[in-house]
């Protein structure tokens, strides 16, 4: 890939505070070290969503009605829509990822599992708009965005995806989102900083991945893991914070860092349910229907316009 097409890499890192999007997380390795991460004792956010599938399934799957095609946005490992895929038995299955070779890998295993299932693979930033193929109908569209992603963007860029994501159905179509609650801080920040450090491992990775993307000098040891609950925008942040005086170099430019000089890598908001279901309607949702676990720790939310 050409040097020039990671210009929002380099603007970011010459930022104060500098930030890099948590999109570069997911290389090969990312996005082992993620999957790693929803097995944690401490990453309630998956088990509870997998849960919440497990009991609610058929309710969800008749308030959806007749769904043709389910296309699941930042698909990963496709675990999630297998298990959809069983309540909602489309015909098609649409896969979006930003990791191309683990998307497609994770599609033909999909393929296998759900014998007849027509699956594919379109690799792509969903942030970039997404290009279905050509052939899929209309009809019977189910946006799927579990894991609670969407806490990756800002409540205006959030709004932005979301009527993105309007715009992909049509008026018998559906959205099928998760969404992680607020909750007590102590095991919101946990999640986030485990105790065997693989989040730690993940968040520090993006460091290899920007070194091969922009050509960078990053040396992973020199940097800290830290994540913690911001009160006043309820997200958690993380960040990545220099232990020593830092000077990183790439080919078109460098930026120092003073010692306790942080990267911003993550937000990753909390919305109160009321709070959600508000930038739905904004998006053209009308209708909304959330299903929770007991402790209300996490929301899967059908939305229909
Ligand atoms: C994939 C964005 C839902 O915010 O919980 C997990 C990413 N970062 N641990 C999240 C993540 C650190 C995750 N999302």
């Amino acid at each position: 890939m050409p040097l020039t097409r990671h210009s929002d890499i380099t603007d970011g890192l010459i930022q104060r505070p500098a930030r890099i999007s948590p999109k570069y997380f997911y290389d090969q390795k990312g996005s082992r070290l993620f999957e790693a991460i929803t097995r944690l004792p401490e990453y309630y956010p998956t088990r509870t969503e997998n849960a919440l599938m497990q009991t609610h399934g058929a309710d969800i799957a008749r308030a959806a009605g007749a769904v043709r095609t389910v296309i699941e946005l930042g698909a990963g490992n496709c675990e999630k829509a297998r298990a959809l895929c069983g309540w909602v038995r489309p015909a098609c299955f649409v896969g979006v990822d930003i990791s191309a070779d683990y998307l497609q890998q994770a599609v033909q295993r999909l393929r296998e599992q759900v014998p007849g299932l027509d699956a594919r693979a379109v690799a792509g930033d969903m942030t970039q708009g997404v290009v279905l193929p050509p052939d899929i109908p209309a009809e019977g569209r189910l946006v799927f965005y579990p894991g609670s992603s969407i806490g990756n963007f800002d409540p205006p860029h959030a709004l932005d995806l979301l009527r993105h994501m309007r715009g992909l159905i049509d008026n018998d179509g559906g959205l099928l989102i998760g969404i992680d609650l607020p909750k007590d801080v102590a095991l919101l920040e946990a999640a986030y900083d485990d105790a065997a450090g693989v989040t730690a491992a993940f968040n520090l990775n993006v460091l290899a991945h920007l070194n091969r993307l922009i050509g960078s000098d990053f040396v992973e040891d020199q940097w800290g893991h830290r994540a913690f609950f911001n009160d006043e925008h309820s997200r958690i942040e993380m960040h990545l914070e220099a232990l020593e005086p830092i000077r990183v170099r790439w080919p078109a430019g460098e930026r120092r860092f003073a010692a306790g000089e942080r990267i911003h890598t993550e937000n990753s908001y909390k919305y109160p349910l009321p709070a959600f279901t508000a930038l739905l309607a904004q998006a053209g949702f009308s209708r909304a229907q959330a299903w929770t676990d007991g402790q209300a720790w996490f929301a899967t939310v059908l939305a229909l316009p």
